[in-house]
């Protein structure tokens, strides 16, 4: 080799370095710049908060100012459902995004298979920082998060425990504020703080039993709450709803649910021991705070006990008032993330998304809690801000469902979306790119025999008709005309009118369990599962 050749190969091989540093250097700058454009989520759920307590969809009934920034500067989508109205069963379809029967959480009582795919998975196979706090409800381990601290099953309001990455303990103080605290902790501390992020920030409250904060006891005070205009519905045409057992004048309980825990026990109430045992975690201050508050209420009641149609209007007002008091602590936990984002610079590349795992009666029908397939439960609020692509002011009156969860997020993070997902990500719908989107939904509710006697019924949703089946001890059809009746108390299943809507919707309901791989067998299967964890046979009920 000559001097020529060797300078000539020296020269190749520096070369090939720069250039190959280069690129090196180009990749890295793209990857980075891929992992900080990455958007963050903040995905924040509460438990039972009906969508007519916020006031960004216009009730009146409290004030929300902080929930109602995201709608402000973001989007509110007046047309949320979820797939199957109760707790457990909602958090696995916003995991999986999977339908009920696909995922196999079905009801409150059958297991969760944590082993199966969620979407907190897959953003973490692809860098994400990953953490969930507070209440999700589905038992085991929570998997695909990098830190995880959650409350035991439904959680408790004063001194809560929490599973902190699998291991218990107690904290002192209220639910909801700790829960936030947990979360900015984690926020401001424990993230790597050069990854994108998934928070999921769920609260307990507003759940059944309503015990509000302390600093809330005295709101409400002089508001008188005017109950719905169908408050003492009679059912008519709707044997299913004539069977329940969640009615604020019948089924709501003096003490347990309204608070008259007399200190010389005249008041014997079928709970009064579940409430003795919640008001029992409290510290001597927390005791005397609440007894400071409740006590004259209690005395007044006795002294001038309400009957009748009276007693029905207390009870209504008792309970609006501690269940607004208890969301107006999650309002307050929504304004401290917003301005923890804010104050670190993070509001423009985060997606905040606001919602419950389903909706609530505030006295509806005479009611309370959920399941039903009826408007107030089926619906659930949603409500989301991401200024990057979503304008300030957005209404989106298409039909989503918590089913949509999961692929939306992974098609914001871009993630391919595993193709055995049932929702549709709703990235395009929100942001105008595209109005193209389903006209039908499908709905699935199982738990019964049970709490509440809610019986197991499955049912479509189009933009304006309702079908419902109600099956097990009953086989009872439900068609509903939504423009002409919003508040469904006129079931025109048999209708002559309505002949043609109603093949419509059957043909369309069979379509629907075919799309979605619903069936009378896996319905059966189910049923099975359920009466042999309940150790109940059918020829008992
Ligand atoms: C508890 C409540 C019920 C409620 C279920 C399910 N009773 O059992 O009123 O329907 O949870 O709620 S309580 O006396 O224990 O409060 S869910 O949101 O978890 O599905
Ligand atoms: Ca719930």
């Amino acid at each position: 080799m000559n001097l020529n050749q060797i300078k000539t190969i020296f020269f190749l091989a520096f070369i090939f370095i720069v250039i190959s540093c280069g690129n090196k250097t180009e990749k890295d700058t793209t990857q980075n710049k891929e992992k900080k454009t990455k958007p963050n989520i903040v995905f924040i759920m509460s438990d039972d908060h009906a969508y007519q307590a916020i006031s960004a969809y216009g009730h009146n009934l409290n004030n929300t100012p902080n929930i109602d920034r995201i709608a402000n500067e973001g989007a509110i989508f007046n047309r949320g459902f979820v797939t199957n109205s109760i707790c457990a069963p909602s958090r696995a379809v916003m995991l999986t995004g999977k339908h009920s029967h696909i995922n196999g959480k079905v009801d409150n009582i059958l297991p969760y298979n944590w082993n199966q795919d969620n979407f907190a998975k897959q953003l973490q196979k692809s860098g994400y920082q990953t953490a969930l706090i507070g209440k999700i409800h589905l038992h085991g381990l929570p998997q695909g998060f990098h830190y995880s601290n959650v409350l035991p099953g439904q959680g408790q309001y004063y001194n809560p425990d929490f599973i902190e990455n699998g291991e218990k303990k107690r904290y002192k103080g209220y639910v909801t504020s700790i829960t936030t605290d947990i979360a900015l902790e984690w926020l401001d501390t424990k993230r790597e703080k050069d990854k994108p992020f998934l928070l999921l920030y769920h609260q307990k409250a507003p759940h059944r039993t309503w015990m509000p904060e302390k600093k809330y006891f005295n709101l409400f005070k002089d508001k008188k709450f005017t109950p719905p205009t169908n408050y003492f519905d009679d059912y008519k045409g709707r044997p299913a709803a004539a069977k329940h057992e969640m009615g604020i004048f019948k089924d709501l309980d003096i003490v347990y649910d309204l608070k008259m825990l007399d200190k010389n026990k005249e008041l014997k109430t079928r709970y009064r021991k579940a409430f003795q045992k919640q008001y029992d975690r409290m510290d001597s201050m927390q005791k005397s705070a609440w007894d400071e508050h409740y006590n004259p209420i209690i005395a007044s009641f006795k002294k001038n006990t309400p009957v009748g149609k009276d007693l029905a209007l207390w009870k209504f007002q008792r309970y609006m008032e501690d269940y607004l008091r208890t969301i107006q602590s999650v309002d307050d936990g929504v304004g401290q993330v917003l301005d923890y984002l804010e104050e670190n610079n993070l509001t423009e590349n985060t997606i905040i998304v606001y919602t419950s795992d389903q909706g609530f009666y505030l006295g509806e029908h005479g009611w309370f809690d959920k399941r039903f397939m009826y408007e107030e439960s089926f619906r659930t609020p949603l409500l989301m801000k991401y200024p990057k692509e979503i304008k300030p002011g957005t209404v989106v009156n298409k039909m989503v469902q918590n089913l949509d969860f999961a692929p939306t997020f992974l098609d914001y993070a871009e993630v391919d979306i595993p193709k055995d997902i049932q929702g549709e990500s709703f990235r395009k719908l929100v942001s105008g790119e595209s109005s193209e989107w389903r006209d039908a939904i499908y709905y699935t509710y199982y738990e019964f025999p049970g709490e509440h006697h809610v019986k197991r019924h499955y049912g479509i949703r189009t933009d304006r008709y309702k079908l419902i089946h109600f099956y097990y001890d009953i086989n009872h059809w439900e068609l509903y005309d939504l423009e002409k009746d919003p508040s469904e108390m006129n079931n025109i299943y048999d209708n002559i009118a309505y002949i043609e809507v109603k093949e419509t919707m059957h043909k369309r309901l069979i379509e629907m369990r075919e799309k979605y791989g619903d069936s009378d067998k896996l319905t059966q299967k189910n049923l099975d599962n359920y009466l042999n964890a309940k150790g109940l046979k059918k020829k008992q009920f």
